[in-house]
């Protein structure tokens, strides 16, 4: 297949960090939130290995925040996600579905917690801020809704604990996960939290002062040396095999939370507020026709750029493949899958055609590892 590049223009957004990780050796970039996300540098295996051993830096700015500020911040909030919030601290992070009217997935973003009557909603691949909009302007509540100049960069990997603690101190290594404070670096604080999106463990900070961050940036690299430390991006590989899910790829506005595998993030208690609850509760009731699954498949080599379906031996629909790589852990290729029932269980088996050849297809539970 012709590679092709994507025209450049103000419309696809760069960061403050595109400059620095081009001199660094980024090769590919996705889109995400109309803004480069890199996706690669060189070797997909080579930086998850690397990952899971040392210390990475990311360009993560395309996690853009859409802020939420007012006197109704906390009520807007709630009405937009299945999660509850009403137990909610300021400093603290929580990973919440975004729900429409149909109980259907818009986002799965982070939401940290800034002050009662303050919010980040640290967003995923869709344009949430007209979702706020629209829903804040037909309530007829207090707020202000805008984006933010904030540009979040990761620091993943299991070094990246002491390479912070030789820039911030001892009390950095106190962040609980999914926490936050302010940190000083040359007289600029900045927001930090114990979060990313790899399960390797880390931090992401979240740049207002671009000068500072990019300071911090750099400075990062340089007492990093001793860690081994490289510029990365989130990775396929350690993201599949971590079950992280990618809205978008693997889930979108046409599936619901309970398919998703996100029941733990659902409460359908009376005190709690949110739009869609209605169609989760008769969705809870009725039972999910099909359910997000781990796979297997039989070769390994694959490069996934739509759904491919899965069939059984009598060419009956099982399913569909949304996002899949080659694993070296398992040496084979895993994937997500959103099967339908009763094939939804471990062990249940299956074919699917790439490229003129037909693949057997295992189904396994989520996460991986
Ligand atoms: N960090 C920030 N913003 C983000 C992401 C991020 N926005 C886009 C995208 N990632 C949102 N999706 C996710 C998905 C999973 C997690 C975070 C963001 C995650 N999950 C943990 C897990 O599954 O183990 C913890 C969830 C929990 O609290 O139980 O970290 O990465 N800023």
């Amino acid at each position: 297949m012709k590679n092709y590049s994507i025209a450049r223009s103000r419309r696809l957004r760069s960061t403050p960090y595109t400059s620095r990780i081009e001199n660094q050796g980024v090769t590919a970039y996705t889109v995400y939130n109309h803004m480069l996300l890199p996706a690669a540098f060189g070797s997909l295996e080579e930086s998850c290995d690397h990952l899971k051993k040392d210390v990475q830096v990311w360009d993560v700015a395309a996690e853009r925040q859409v802020e939420i500020f007012g006197k109704d911040a906390a009520k807007l909030i709630q009405l937009m996600t299945c999660r509850d919030l009403s137990k909610s601290k300021v400093g603290r992070c929580y990973y919440c579905p975004i729900i429409d009217e149909n109980g259907n997935l818009v986002n799965d973003p982070v939401i940290l917690k800034l002050a009662e009557d303050r919010w980040w909603v640290s967003i995923a691949d869709s344009d949430v801020i007209f979702f706020a909009k629209g829903l804040a302007s037909g309530n007829k509540f207090d707020v202000k809704i805008y984006e933010p100049n904030v540009d979040i960069f990761a620091v993943q990997g299991p070094k990246s604990f002491d390479l912070m603690e030789k820039i911030f101190g001892k009390k950095i290594k106190d962040l609980k996960f999914f926490g936050f404070d302010y940190f000083e670096f040359n007289e600029t604080k900045h927001l930090i939290a114990r979060s990313g999106w790899s399960k390797q463990g880390g931090f992401e900070v979240y740049v207002e002062n671009t000068k500072s961050g990019l300071e911090l940036y750099d400075r990062l690299f340089e007492l990093g040396k001793e860690f081994n430390i490289k510029p990365g991006c989130p990775n396929l590989i350690e993201r599949i095999e971590s079950g992280l899910l990618s809205y978008g790829n693997d889930f979108d506005n046409n599936d619901n939370p309970f398919e998703c595998g996100f029941e733990k993030y659902v409460n359908l208690d009376a005190n709690v507020n949110f739009l869609g609850k209605d169609k989760l509760i008769k969705i809870e009731k009725e039972g999910i026709k099909r359910k997000l699954m781990g796979v297997f498949i039989e070769t390994n080599k694959i490069n996934l750029t739509k759904s491919v379906n899965i069939k059984d031996d009598n060419n009956n629909f099982i399913g569909e493949l949304r996002s899949a790589c080659y694993s070296p852990h398992f040496k084979k290729v895993i994937g997500i899958a959103m099967i339908n029932q009763p094939y939804c269980k471990a062990s249940e088996s299956g074919i699917i055609e790439i490229d003129g050849n037909s693949l057997s297809v295992k189904v396994c539970d989520l996460p991986f590892i």
